[in-house]
């Protein structure tokens, strides 16, 4: 299938990833072109040089939000779009908790630290760490509490929210403290086994967790 999305972004980035997933959901071929946030390259395709820029139908986007959402309301009839008022504000609720505060504190004081500091040589910041454990496992605990009330974040059926989430607990367990958190809380435990059988999980799969960047 030729490619129809190409993201700008590093192959290995959280946010990458979400539109790679809402991608695939809507059967869009997609490719990455390795760039790196905040680089030089970057600024060609994305103002603030965050990851990721896309381009899709001849149209050029940056902002995770309005990638997925132009792509599945175009390519895949707005099935990731709950259809009630209340369903689509809780999509949106659930993914701002995602990128802008699950994602901040796990991305900045575990992930970075703990999994990518050691692969370039430096050692793990313990302090950093030890200090964010507290709050991740609050923030867990708040998806845990939504995650026993409903099946997937935004209610009854799979949403952009979930797409935004996942990566972010996916990176997460990359990380011995997080896994261990997740493995203790049933609900997001089972949530993240349920969304590890979707074939764009699947296909979108990190070459190795790892490498986070
Ligand atoms: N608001 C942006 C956030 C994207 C973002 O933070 N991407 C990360 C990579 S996963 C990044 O560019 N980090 C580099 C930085 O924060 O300077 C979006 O929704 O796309």
């Amino acid at each position: 299938m030729p490619v129809q999305l190409t993201l700008y972004g590093p192959t290995v980035s959280t946010f990458t990833r979400i539109c790679a997933i809402v991608a695939a959901e809507a059967g869009v071929a997609w490719e990455i072109i390795p760039t790196g946030s905040g680089s030089k390259e970057m600024a060609e395709h994305h103002p603030f040089m965050r990851s990721p820029a896309a381009y899709i139908d001849d149209l050029h986007f940056y902002e995770t939000p309005a990638i997925c959402s132009y792509l599945d309301r175009a390519h895949n009839g707005g099935a990731l779009h709950p259809v009630s008022p209340e369903g689509q504000a809780r999509m949106w609720q659930w993914a701002n908790v995602a990128a802008h505060y699950v994602f901040p504190i796990t991305e900045e004081r575990l992930v970075l630290p703990r999994v990518v500091a050691p692969l370039m040589g430096r050692a793990p910041d313990e302090k950093l760490i030890a200090d964010a454990l507290p709050v991740i496992r609050y923030h867990l605990g708040v998806v845990e509490t939504r995650l026993q009330d409903a099946a997937f974040l935004a209610g009854a059926d799979y949403s952009l929210a979930d797409s935004f989430m996942y990566p972010v607990i996916e990176a997460t367990c990359a990380a011995p403290e997080g896994a261990a958190m997740v493995a203790d809380l049933p609900a997001l435990k089972a949530w993240l086994e349920a969304l590890r059988q979707r074939p764009a999980i699947r296909e979108t799969a990190w070459p190795d967790t790892s490498q986070m960047v």
